[in-house]
């Protein structure tokens, strides 16, 4: 396999970190190309790889997967040995429900709280729809840490924890508040090596997206 992943700005792209840190806590080498997003020229660059124009987009030689769920199914796939499922099998229905729900849910989240590694502020202005969202996610993570023989939603890192890691870093930027058990969660979340290199590498970025700032 020849695995190049196309990602968008670091810092903001929050779709693209999903497969990214799948790649890394799953050890599997690939190289990666940064698109800076909302540019002039952006949309031409992204239709270069792939047929809908949006990042996170993997090459596999002449194959092309898009979307973020799509690219760790087929990660999966490819290297079983690698559970990036859990093994058991209602854990990887309960795994594949979040990760489903996450895709396609949670817009409170992602509108109000987008998500930027160099953001550090107390966030007050919490709407009705948000906390219904932030309340929701707590809830999955505690159903599923209070579960858990591992520090991760399902024991072992898994695509479970890839989908819900951008939530972790906009909780930390925004400062909300949550329970003792998510908060332990952020902490193991965020000391991984893999979300310490990522965050790193956004902050260090100078492209800024003015709509992605609060
Ligand atoms: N459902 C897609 C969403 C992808 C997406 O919205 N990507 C954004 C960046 S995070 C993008 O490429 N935006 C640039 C554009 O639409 O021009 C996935 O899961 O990968």
């Amino acid at each position: 396999m020849a695995l190049t992943l196309i990602l968008g700005n670091k810092n903001y792209s929050s779709w693209s970190l999903r497969p990214w840190i799948l790649l890394k806590m799953l050890d599997i080498p690939f190289d990666e190309i940064v698109v800076p997003l909302y540019g002039p020229d952006s949309k031409e660059k992204l239709l270069q790889y792939s047929p809908k124009g949006q990042v996170p987009v993997l090459k596999d030689f002449d194959l092309t997967v898009w979307d973020s769920l799509a690219i760790m199914e087929y990660i999966a796939e490819s290297f079983p040995d690698k559970k990036a499922w859990p093994q058991d099998k209602a854990d990887r229905a309960n795994a594949r429900s979040i990760s489903a729900q996450m895709h396609s849910s949670f817009d409170a989240i992602r509108n109000t709280l987008p998500m930027n590694c160099k953001k550090q502020m107390k966030f007050t202005d919490i709407s009705a729809d948000l906390q219904q969202d932030i309340d929701e996610v707590c809830a999955i993570w505690q159903h599923c840490l209070s579960q858990s023989n591992g520090d991760f939603l399902f024991g072992e890192f898994s695509i479970a924890d890839a989908m819900y890691a951008p939530v972790v870093l906009r909780f930390d930027s925004y400062g909300i508040e949550v329970g003792q058990l998510q908060q332990a969660y952020i902490d193991t979340m965020l000391a991984l090596p893999g979300m310490q290199q990522w965050i790193e590498a956004g902050k260090a970025e100078e492209w800024a997206i003015e709509q992605a700032e609060i």
